[in-house]
This record gives structure tokens, sequence and C-alpha cells, in this order.
């Protein structure tokens, strides 16, 4: 039997590496690209070696390199994950996050076309897209975004459909509502709340210092949402999906659960500071992924409460254990680590 490759741009992000870690469970062979060597793939030498998991070093601002990768790789399946992803930063580096989250995915389509590969393709959109258009949010709500990176996502999923429509190729737009997990990155607010929480409770701090407490957001766990992007990529036709849980809790409902499964009060440890407003920020998304349910059979199992209590305790783990031997050296990688 022949065994089905598979390229991940961003493999080190937090879903490169659940994903990642779902394909080779079902007998892939995982190509990643990454900037240095990524914690998971140091836990998984560590335990049992990664011959089916192969790193590149990819940056996505190399139009020729990824020609280079793609002609050496031959996937059949590229899930295109890499991106500048922070939302506040897009303010900050609007340019940049053109040139990586929206040009890059272009030059990605066109690498793919240039090497004349029949390899399927998905591409990370967002919910950050629909921006100001109220919910709830579902495949044909018009877009609206709310900043640089918002921007730069439309401009990557009209890219994506573009190349479906003109050239006939299998890609398809996994349109992901907000998703986390105790490796999302330390700036996401889920995360810098869950990890405050956890560091009161131990007596490593006293406050956390957050801006919109207001905004309302449709979080589901990352663990569940990358296997949806694997069964877009199963089906008979390329097409467009939602994925959200269809739940929607504001930023301070989360600070309220992480605290409370602690025994705390957010209300003692929230300070607000001024730096972490946006210049205009999306107030509500909530996901209608019934298409998804329809058509792919896939649902959310967990929602924001219970999401908050994972994380919370994670940290509480983290914490917890003592400090790890020194990470292993990863099998099969050309990135440095
Ligand atoms: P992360 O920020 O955790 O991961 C993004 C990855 O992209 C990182 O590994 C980063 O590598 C890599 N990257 C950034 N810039 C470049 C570049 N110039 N060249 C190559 N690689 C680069 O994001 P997530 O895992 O959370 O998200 C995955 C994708 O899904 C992203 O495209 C994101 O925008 C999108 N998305 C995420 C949602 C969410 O809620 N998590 C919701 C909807 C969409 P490095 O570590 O080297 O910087
Ligand atoms: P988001 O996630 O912008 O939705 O983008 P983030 O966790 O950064 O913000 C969510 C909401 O929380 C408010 N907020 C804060 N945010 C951060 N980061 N830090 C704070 O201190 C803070 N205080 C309040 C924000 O204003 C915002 O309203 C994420 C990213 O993963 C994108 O890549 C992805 O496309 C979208 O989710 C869907």
């Amino acid at each position: 039997m022949t065994v089905k490759k598979a390229l991940i741009t961003g493999i080190g992000g937090q879903d490169g590496s659940y994903l990642a870690e779902l394909l080779l469970e079902k007998g892939y062979e995982v190509h990643g690209t990454a900037r240095r060597v990524p914690d998971f793939v140091h836990r998984r030498a560590n335990r049992h070696g990664t011959d089916r998991l192969i790193l590149h070093y990819g940056d996505l601002t190399n139009g020729t390199r990824l020609v280079g990768l793609l002609e050496e790789i031959q996937p059949d399946e590229v899930y295109h994950l890499a991106a500048q992803s922070h939302v506040r930063v897009s303010f900050d580096e609007p340019e940049f996050t053109g040139n990586t989250t929206g040009l890059g995915t272009i030059r990605l389509l066109e690498a793919i076309r240039n090497t004349g590969l029949t390899c399927r393709f998905y591409q990370a959109s967002s919910s950050e897209m629909f921006g100001a258009a109220p919910p709830p949010q579902h495949e044909n709500t018009p877009f609206h975004p709310r900043s640089p990176y918002g921007v730069a996502k439309v401009y990557a999923y009209w890219a994506t459909r573009n190349y479906r429509e003109a050239y006939g190729m299998y890609a398809v737009n996994g349109i992901l509502f907000n998703h986390e997990s105790p490796r999302r990155g330390p700036t996401f607010v889920t995360r810098k709340i869950a990890t405050a929480a956890a560091r009161v409770k131990a007596g490593l701090q006293d406050t956390v210092h957050l801006g919109n407490l207001d905004a309302r957001r449709d979080w589901g766990y990352a663990a569940e949402y990358v296997h949806a992007m694997w069964l877009m990529l199963q089906q008979d036709q390329p097409d467009d999906y939602v994925i959200a849980t269809g739940t929607s809790h504001s930023v301070r409902d989360f600070a309220e659960h992480c605290f409370a499964h602690l025994g705390l009060d957010y209300r003692d440890h929230i300070r607000f500071d001024e730096r972490q407003l946006r210049p205009s920020d999306v107030d509500h998304v909530v996901g209608d992924a019934s298409k998804a349910h329809r058509v792919l059979g896939w649902k959310a199992a967990t929602h924001a409460p219970e999401l908050a209590r994972l994380m919370v305790d994670a940290e509480l783990g983290a914490l917890n254990s003592v400090p790890g031997a020194a990470p292993g050296t990863a099998a099969g990688s050309s990135v440095p680590g």
C-alpha cells in the first residue's frame, strides 16, 4: 500500500502540531515547514522517534523555496497553516502580515501550479474575515474584516477559490472560528488568562493585564478542529466550510471560568491595560457549522467552559512538573534546532 504524503506549513504552531499527530496516527508520511524545531517534535523524539515526520526549513516569503520543497516532497495533501496569525500584531506590522498571511498563500498556490502537482490544498481561513458582520456567520455571510490580518485572510480566501475555479485545483477554505488548547501561543487571550490563573493560584503572580473584556468569541478545542481540516480534503468535491461550536462567550466569561475553576474570583486579579486594545476589534462572532455537520459529519464536542478548565489544568500540571531532560534530536530534520 502506498503511504500518503502530507505537507503542513507552520507545523510548529498550535494547529500544525495537532494535525501532524493526527496524520501520523493515520499512517501518513508528514512533512512540515518550520523555522526552528518545534516543541512537540522534541517531545515525540523523546518518546518514540520520528521516522515518518520530516521537517524542512521554509519561509512563506520565498516562493522559489516553496517550489523546491514541493518538487522534493511531492505531497498528496498540502495543509497551509503558516501565517502571521496574531491580530493585534497585524496592526503594528500590516505590510509583513500582508506578505506572509496574504501573499504567502498565493505563492504556495502558484508553486503547486508551477510544479504541476495534483495535490489537494487546505487554506487556513478565519472567522476574522467576517469581522463586523452580524452573527451567526456561515459560509455565505459577506466578509467585513476589522484588521490587517483579517484583510490578508480575505485575500488568501479568494486566492484559494480562484485557483479552484481557474485551474480546477482541489483547493478548500476551512473557515475556522477561534480554537484553543494548552499549545496555544502565550499571547492569545485564552492562554494568557489560563496561565495567569494557574500562576495566581500557585502564588507566583497576583494580576493579569487585559484589554477588551466584552469581545465575544466562539471558542472550540484545537485538537478537534484539525480533524475537520483532514475531513475537508477527503471529500469527492472541494468546498468551503465553517468550523465552530455555535456558542459564544465574552473574554470576561472565559476569565470567570478559569479563575472559578481554582476557587478564585477573576475580578480580584484582572487589571485593564489600554495597550491591549486594538484600533478596531471584532465584537461578536458565532459560527454556524451546520454545513460541516451535514456534509463532513463533524461537530464540536468541547465548549468554552470545559476548554477553560482543560487549559487551566494543563497550566497547573506544567507548573508542578519537574523541569525535563534536554530535548532529543528530531530525526529527518533540516531545521536548525
Ligand atoms: P500559530 O501562530 O500557532 O502558528 C502559525 C505558524 O506559522 C507558526 O508555526 C509560525 O512559525 C509560522 N509562520 C509565521 N510566519 C511565517 C513565515 N513567514 N514563514 C513560514 N512560517 C511562518 O497559529 P495557529 O496554529 O493557531 O493557526 C494556524 C493557522 O490557522 C494560521 O494561519 C492562523 O491564521 C489560522 N487560524 C487560526 C485560528 C485559531 O483560532 N487558532 C482560527 C482561524 C484561522 P514560527 O514558529 O517559526 O514563527
Ligand atoms: P483573536 O484572538 O484576535 O480572536 O484571533 P485573541 O486571543 O488575540 O483575542 C481575542 C479577544 O480578546 C481580546 N483581548 C485580548 N487579546 C489578547 N491577545 N491579549 C489581551 O491581553 C487581551 N485582552 C482582551 C481581544 O481584543 C480580542 O477581542 C485569533 C487568532 O488565532 C487568529 O489567527 C484567528 O484567525 C482568530 O482567532 C479566529
